[in-house]
């Protein structure tokens, strides 16, 4: 495990409560005027303990879900069909893990240090993404990571980089630029697996029956059942609730598949043309529970990956700490 800790220590409830009583109510009513002008919040402006509180909690785990993200495609790397798309999903990997340094980069800017987000990523305090906790059994899998998880990614994205948090709108807005790329890239794949032989259209129709419910989980309980989502739309940290953010899904990319004639596992999936909003089956929302609490079907495979990574790489981390201590060790 790392050594670092918190710089700024995450309070309990009663903690918060207290603290929150000292945010002096002049500051807060400050604070919140910029906020309704749409002005952002830099690292050394003040800003409420649960605003703080808050937006760690949510770079941390979208950090955690870029780096565990990059898992399920890794494996991929040495199956890819073909040098062009083994070279494509080389680059899309290291782009995740580029995408977690710059969020944990911003999540840092608000007092926590990485050393203590990785410790709670690998003891499972911190959550990351429903999403990279199901296996990518088949090529295809990586199809539908690649088309439908980056474009949900980005539906969130683009909206949270109009948010109030400098930084994080910042990584955002470059992250958002490579995730394009991605989308392009699984949009073809998909493509050409939808145009393929039986077996690859077969095999394409089983990922996505497989993933669709994952999916519909990637935005967030309802939101009658969302906690956290009142408060951060008032701050605007999350610029739209997480059914909102659904339905914008659903309208952008559910036509994208039927028009390919594939289907998807939901008979009640359909717009209201009145409404203009989707409906659909609810997703067994006691299924995403058990997986964002660390009882999904590759939870401990994905943090033992890490916890080896951690191990093995110690020994670099601690040459570029202590370069002249390094330096001594005699040569063996
Ligand atoms: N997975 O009150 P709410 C990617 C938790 S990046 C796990 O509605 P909130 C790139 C939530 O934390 C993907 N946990 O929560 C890529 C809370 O628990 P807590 C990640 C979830 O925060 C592509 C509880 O449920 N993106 O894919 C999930 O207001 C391809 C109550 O929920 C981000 O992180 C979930 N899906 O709204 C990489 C974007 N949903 O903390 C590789 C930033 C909810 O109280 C390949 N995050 N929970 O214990 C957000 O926008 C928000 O955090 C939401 C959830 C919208 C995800």
């Amino acid at each position: 495990m790392y050594g670092g800790g918190y710089i700024f220590d995450e309070p309990n409830g009663k903690q918060l409560r207290e603290e929150q009583q000292h945010d002096d109510p002049e500051k807060l009513a400050v604070f919140e005027e910029r906020i309704a002008r749409g002005e952002k919040i830099e690292p050394g402006d003040w800003m409420p303990t649960e605003y703080r509180r808050q937006l760690i909690r949510l770079i941390e785990q979208h950090a955690h879900s870029e780096i565990i993200g990059a898992l399920p495609e890794g494996t991929w790397i040495t199956r890819a069909p073909g040098f062009k798309r083994k070279l494509a999903l080389i680059a899309k990997v290291q782009d995740e893990i580029g995408h977690g340094q710059l969020l944990y980069n911003a999540a840092e800017t608000l007092g926590k240090s990485r050393e203590a987000m990785i410790n709670d990523l690998l003891s499972g305090k911190s959550k990351y993404s429903n999403v990279f906790n199901y296996p990518a059994e088949s090529w295809a899998d990586v199809t539908v990571i690649g088309f439908l998880i980056d474009a949900a990614a980005i539906v969130n994205q683009v909206a949270n980089a109009k948010g109030s948090y400098g930084p994080y709108c910042r990584a955002l807005e470059r992250i958002c630029y490579e995730e394009s790329f991605h989308l392009k890239q699984g949009h073809d794949a998909l493509i050409t697996l939808a145009t393929g032989t039986p077996a690859q259209r077969e095999m394409l129709q089983d990922a996505l029956n497989r993933w669709w419910q994952p999916i519909m989980h990637f935005f967030g309980p309802p939101d009658k059942s969302s906690q956290h989502s009142e408060k951060l739309m008032q701050w605007k940290v999350k610029m739209a609730s997480n059914d909102d953010m659904r339905n914008q899904f659903l309208d952008a990319y559910v036509p994208k598949l039927w028009e390919l004639g594939l289907t998807l596992p939901d008979p009640n999936l359909k717009k209201n043309a009145a409404t203009g909003r989707w409906e659909y089956t609810d997703p067994d929302w006691n299924e995403f529970f058990k997986v964002i609490g660390g009882d999904g079907p590759c939870n401990k495979e994905r943090l033992n990956v890490r916890k080896w990574a951690e191990e093995h790489g110690r020994w670099v981390r601690k040459a570029l700490m202590n370069p002249k201590e390094e330096r001594a060790l005699p040569v063996a």
